[in-house]
């Protein structure tokens, strides 16, 4: 028998008619989000921040152990410190460490070594998932932590993109970094690094385009 105490939940139906307008501008809403690597450095309220974050935490995981923990960085000597690690370790990965054929996939999106965005963005958030639990000093295990945390990201980039601001999906690679310069516990790891702000007035993003419904659907 399990020990969790259940609860009625009866979420809002609605009408096939309304489903469907909903699932339309819903999709028009997200397919109008870009990654931007061009920010402004206008400010950008806290309150904002914790709602996004509250947002990705209301995501499902393995177990419900809600293995993720979202660092929230606007401290300009913080981002200048994490920009230039990043940056180091993105040196080396544009040259050499990356084989010619991800050098070569990644051309469209005109990314290079160059990290400025981790200091004009105003708030930098770096997921970090939690590989164990610690439960009174004591290791506790957690389960699919990569897909929950994943889904955590996908969640947060959805409310970013709901309020007008923009954000990307940076790895610098290796990561670990990160958990040295913010003092992390050892059972959590580095899992990407979000920066959020407004986008640069002169912000351009590359003209890609996206697969249409049949190139990454099947139906039985
Ligand atoms: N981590 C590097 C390289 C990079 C890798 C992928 I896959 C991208 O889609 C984009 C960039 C960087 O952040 O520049």
């Amino acid at each position: 028998m399990s020990n969790f105490h259940f609860i009625p939940y009866t979420p809002t139906v609605l009408s096939d008619e309304e489903s469907l307008n909903n699932s339309q501008s819903f999709y028009n809403q997200m397919n109008e989000r870009r990654t931007v690597r061009h920010f402004n450095n206008r400010p950008v309220p806290k309150e904002i921040i914790e709602n996004l974050i509250k947002t990705a935490g209301t995501a499902p995981s393995g177990a419900h152990k809600q293995p993720w923990t979202f660092c929230s960085i606007q401290d300009p000597e913080l981002k200048k410190k994490i920009r230039i690690a990043a940056e180091e370790e993105e040196y080396e990965n544009y040259h050499g460490r990356m084989p010619q054929e991800w050098i070569d996939d990644l051309a469209p999106l005109g990314t290079d070594w160059h990290k400025e965005f981790l200091e004009i963005a105003p708030w930098l958030i770096i997921v970090f998932r939690k590989s164990t639990g610690i439960t009174n000093g004591k290791a506790t295990k957690n389960y699919y932590v990569q897909e929950s945390v994943g889904v955590a990201c996908g969640f947060l980039l959805a409310a970013i993109h709901n309020v007008g601001l923009v954000s990307l999906t940076h790895t610098p690679s290796p990561m670990n970094f990160l958990q040295k310069i913010l003092n992390r516990p050892s059972n959590e790891k580095p899992y990407l690094i979000v920066p959020v702000g407004y986008a640069a007035e002169d912000a351009m993003v590359p003209d890609l385009r996206r697969k249409g419904i049949e190139e990454i659907s099947e139906w039985y």
